[in-house]
Parts: structure tokens; sequence; C-alpha cells
């Protein structure tokens, strides 16, 4: 199996103002698709020709790191556009809303701590909530990492390369976090990744 770019979900313009038309289209069209057709060449006549992205992302963890770098990145932006929604953020849904009191401190606590982690990536990464050994956690990683190869689920994850905010926020990578968090996050696509990682 080779690496296919998804459509976005939604429109370009449709989590505008948060994030705009020109945004997606860079983001999508231009960074994805490279990492789609640089992953694609790779493969090819790899050990890891075939295998699921997932299987891909970890297997080349520490092994093959111009792979792992487009794979994860891979990985990361397929969910990233199922992450957000128009009209998204809001009510967290009930079981993942008690899980996040539980494991977190409260959902405000949870939020401080989400956009801090976005916050203190120092460069180009990722910040994360994670199931790990059956509790959530928030992580951070840089350039193309992500949870599942420290052994932990990512249920949501918030793009903090300059690519993913300048043009909308310019060096304001906390505006843009508050933004996703509030008014962007697809929280049914949370709960159901949050419901695989659990089951
Ligand atoms: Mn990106």
């Amino acid at each position: 199996m080779s690496f296919t770019l998804p459509d976005l979900p939604y429109a370009y313009d449709a989590l505008q103002p948060y994030m705009s038309k020109e945004t997606l289209e860079f983001h999508h069209d231009k960074h994805h698709a490279a990492y789609v057709n640089t992953g694609n060449n790779l493969l090819k006549g790899s050990e890891f020709e075939g295998k699921s992205v997932e299987e891909v992302v970890k297997g080349s963890y520490g092994k093959n790191q111009a792979l792992f770098n487009n794979a994860g990145q891979h990985y990361n932006h397929i969910h990233f556009w199922q992450w957000m929604k128009p009209n998204g953020g809001g009510a967290i849904p009930g079981r993942l809303e008690q899980k996040i009191k539980e494991d977190l401190g409260g959902v405000e606590k949870f939020k401080e701590d989400f956009i801090q982690a976005g916050v203190s990536q120092f460069g180009s990464g990722w910040c994360w909530l994670a199931v790990k050994d059956g509790k959530l956690t928030i992580m951070k990683t840089p350039n193309g990492e992500n949870p599942l190869v420290h052994g932990a689920q990512p249920i949501l994850g918030c793009d903090v390369w300059e690519h993913s905010y300048y043009i909308d926020y310019r060096n304001r990578r906390p505006d843009y976090l508050k933004a996703f968090i509030e008014n962007l996050v697809n929280w049914e696509h949370v709960e159901k990744m949050f419901s695989e990682a659990t089951s």
C-alpha cells in the first residue's frame, strides 16, 4: 500500500476566520502532498512497502529517518484534518470529559496544559492528547514524531509547525492554539479515537 493524500473533509474556506482558505490550500495541497509524494518515493523497494501507515511510522522510527519523517507527518496530517471542523470546539462528549477530569485535573486545566505544550515545543512539532497505559496524558513531540513511537495512542493533536499558522497568526502561536482548542476541535473524532484506544 502506498500513501494517498486524502481530500479535506470540508471546504477550504470552511474553517474561517480561525484558519484561512490560503493556509489550508498551502498546508494540505503543498505540505501534506509533499509528505505523501516523498514518502512514496522512499517506500519503494524498502522493507515497509505494503505496510499500513501506522506500521511504517512505528517500524521506521530510529531505523530510516527520512522515511519516518514523511510517514509520521502523513499520519499526523490525516488526523489533523479530521480533528478540526467548522463550528468546532464547544462541549466535550461525556465519557471523554469525565476521563479528562479524572486524569488531567479538569477541562480548563487540560486546555491550559495542551496550549502550554504547544507553546513550549521549541521549533517545529506537535502537541498531543494521548492515551498511555489506560490514562490520558498531554505530550509534545518535535518534527514529525508522534505518540505512536512512545507507546501511546494519540487522540488529538495540533500542528505547531509555522506553516500551520504563520499566514493567519504570524508569530502568535498561543493565539492559534487557543483558537484551535476553543473553535476548531472536532470532538466527535477525538471521542471516536478515544473509544478505539480504550476498548
Ligand atoms: Mn503541517
